[in-house]
């Protein structure tokens, strides 16, 4: 029979990526979407015959659990947050409550209507921010420096906690950033392609930036959707650092997506005060040793060849 999975934050980023993974894993898909007065299915138009969608809010315990009763999963994927940084500090409360408390709502249906079922936390690089040690692996200690990265750590530990209070095959990806064409237009790898897709059409004549300077270990979704599904699938549950283990700043970023347009970052990119943030991370750089060791997980997708997948689909879909 057909294996069961309930994703939640599928109209995500990489909700759409793991929903194409397990289907074609062969798996039956469910997921999570929240009620909205506009579309939110954008990411998952493609899927929307092949994946069971179920109405509930991570703010609303009875509609999480109905949620779980409904799907009878045997993976649950909970990937829905609010994942931005910056709104972080302008709705601390709000980002609490889904980001941390949240976590705990999922876990406690879980743990009320499917006990057995397998579950999956998504953990961030965010929460090593102020960096103790470098290269950073899943021993090293959480500093976090946004109201965002303390709620992760919050979520962190409450799935490590139930794991070892319940019994629960409960794991934690502490998954460094990843980016795709379908990354939100915030973050500031899509910031920087829609950016020079539109420069070099003649749409826009400038970009906006906050720090330039910062460096992130970024790989592409598509690779890091995989590596949740094998750590779902192993004898014992247990946590995971995934990272490419390279690490690069904003500004090499804007030269590669600037040159792959024959043009010159220097010429467009300003600096705007409004995109600094109140507490910066300012390096992070992960070792994915264990997860290549026991998950035989690996990244595909090189720095170069990420930046240049955003761009060209950016430059495609502005209509060149
Ligand atoms: P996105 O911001 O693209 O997606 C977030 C998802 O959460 C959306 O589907 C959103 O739904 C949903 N959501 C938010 N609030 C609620 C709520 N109250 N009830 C139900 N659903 C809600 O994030 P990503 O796909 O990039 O990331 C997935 C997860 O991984 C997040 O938890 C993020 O914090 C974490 N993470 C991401 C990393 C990255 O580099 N991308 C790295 C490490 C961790 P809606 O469409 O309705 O807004
Ligand atoms: P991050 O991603 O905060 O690492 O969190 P983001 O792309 O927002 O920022 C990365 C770095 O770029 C700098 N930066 C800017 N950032 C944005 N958004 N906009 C700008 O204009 C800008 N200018 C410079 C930032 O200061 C920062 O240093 C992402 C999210 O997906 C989290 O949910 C996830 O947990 C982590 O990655 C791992």
């Amino acid at each position: 029979m057909a294996k069961r999975a309930l994703i939640t934050g599928i109209t995500g980023q990489d909700g759409s990526y793991l929903a194409d993974h397990l289907l074609d894993l062969g798996y039956e898909v469910f997921g999570m979407i929240r009620r909205s007065s506009t579309e939110t299915t954008s990411r998952i138009e493609h899927l929307e015959d092949r994946v069971e969608f179920l109405q509930a809010d991570l703010l609303d315990q009875a509609s999480v659990v109905k949620a779980v009763e409904t799907a009878r999963p045997d993976e649950i994927y909970n990937l829905a947050a609010q994942s931005f940084v910056p709104t972080s500090w302008s709705q601390p409360v709000l980002t609490g409550q889904f980001t941390a408390m949240g976590v705990t709502r999922m876990l406690e249906a879980l743990r009320q209507v499917a006990p057995e079922a397998r579950f999956y936390q998504a953990s961030s690089s965010e929460m090593f921010g102020k960096v103790r040690e470098v290269p950073q692996n899943e021993l090293t200690p959480f500093h976090p420096r946004s109201p965002y990265a303390v709620a992760k750590t919050y979520g962190h530990h409450i799935t490590i906690n139930y794991r070892e209070s319940y019994g629960i095959f409960a794991v934690s990806g502490i998954l460094f950033n990843h980016e795709s064409p379908r990354r939100g237009r915030e973050f500031v790898t899509r910031k920087i392609t829609d950016g020079v897709a539109r420069i070099k059409l003649g749409l826009a004549k400038e970009l906006r930036l906050g720090n330039l300077d910062s460096e992130r270990d970024w790989g592409y979704a598509g690779d890091y959707v995989r590596a949740m599904h094998l750590m779902l699938q192993q004898d014992e549950p247990g946590d995971f650092v995934i990272a490419t283990g390279r690490t690069h700043s904003v500004r090499q970023f804007l030269e590669i997506a600037f040159g792959h347009v024959d043009l010159n970052y220097e010429d467009y990119v300003k600096q705007d005060p409004r995109f600094l943030r109140p507490a910066e991370v300012d390096q992070l750089i992960g070792d994915s040793s264990k997860a290549k060791n026991e998950l035989g997980w690996v990244p595909t997708v090189s720095f170069e060849d990420l930046v240049v997948m955003m761009v060209d689909a950016d430059l495609a879909l502005h209509g060149a």
